[in-house]
């Protein structure tokens, strides 16, 4: 169509581009846990997300296409209050996003980093997502401009939070929200597949950013804030004691250990709501 040719920044549909900055973010977000919060709730105040957890801005065509991907067995009560913060706060950036819950079927030992890639793996083949926000189910962003976008280098976001009194706790720190392009997690082969059990996986992966040759984005202290929802460490998740073992060797496992590695059964894709869910068998350790 000729008549279209000279408009600059308009896209298929016609919407223009969202501005750079989103007019509607604001700044520091007062986070409660209102009781008696039901999903039903939640999606009657999300009107514009669409089966499966989706959204696109209506009136402009989105600059960013974000992916969530959650790890999560047994904490519902968790999910409900990250939605309810998460849909409006992604909206508010005018995003082009999904969320994924990434849920590991049977009571065998919880495998956080396994579960994100299988989360990274079945995201994409869904949509071309250009960032993947990996994301702690009972973390909730406490400040609008802390944008759920990618940087050049793989990004840490939890920086700053209540249960370190709002502290980095260590310099190479990279565990509850991380971001990371398509790009930069294959360049680090994804996360690692070993870590059974609480601990260890999250430095693990902060390693394999250095070892792919890349540095750690951070947002700014004040910006990059969370709450973390009070819990006790879950049945099925005990301290992994291999952890430091497993740590010192990262360097020489990395290649061999990662996305190009992984294994797992898809037990059920749901596209509900406000999410999609992805049910799957990891398997146990070998
Ligand atoms: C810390 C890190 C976390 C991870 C973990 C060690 C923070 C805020 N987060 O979290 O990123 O490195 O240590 O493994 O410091 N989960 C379930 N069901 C379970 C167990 C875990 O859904 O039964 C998921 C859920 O998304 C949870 C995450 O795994 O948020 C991390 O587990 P955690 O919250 O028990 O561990 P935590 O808070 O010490
Ligand atoms: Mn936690």
């Amino acid at each position: 169509n000729l008549s279209l040719l000279g408009k600059a920044q308009t896209t298929e549909d016609n919407l223009p581009y969202c501005p750079k900055k989103s007019p509607l973010v604001g700044g520091p977000i007062h986070v409660t846990f209102p009781s008696g919060l039901t999903l039903a709730q939640v999606e009657r105040k999300n009107p514009l997300v669409v089966r499966g957890g989706r959204y696109r801005p209506p009136n402009c065509e989105a600059r960013h296409r974000t992916a969530i991907i959650i790890p999560h067995r047994n904490r519902e009560h968790h999910l409900k209050f990250l939605l309810y913060y998460l849909h409006p706060f992604l909206q508010r950036q005018q995003l082009n996003y999904g969320i994924y819950i990434i849920h590991q079927e049977g009571n065998y030992t919880f495998n956080r980093a396994k579960l994100m890639n299988v989360g990274f793996r079945e995201a994409m083949r869904e949509e071309e997502w250009d960032c993947l926000f990996f994301h702690d189910v009972d973390l909730i962003p406490e400040d609008d401009r802390n944008t759920y976008i990618c940087d050049a280098h793989p990004k840490h976001a939890a920086i700053a939070m209540d249960k370190f009194r709002y502290k980095l706790p260590y310099k190479s720190y990279f565990g509850g929200v991380s971001a990371l392009t398509p790009q930069q997690y294959l360049k680090m082969n994804g996360f690692p597949n070993n870590y059974w059990g609480w601990g260890g996986e999250d430095d693990d992966i902060g390693v394999r950013v250095s070892l792919g040759g890349m540095l750690i984005s951070r947002p700014a202290l004040n910006v990059g804030r969370y709450k973390m929802i009070k819990h006790k460490l879950d049945q099925g998740n005990e301290i992994n004691p291999r952890r430091f073992n497993m740590l010192a060797k990262t360097r020489h496992t990395w290649k061999q250990d990662g996305m190009n590695t992984v294994e797992y059964e898809i037990v059920r894709r749901e596209h509900l709501p406000l999410y999609t869910n992805i049910t799957v068998n990891i398997g146990t350790e070998k």
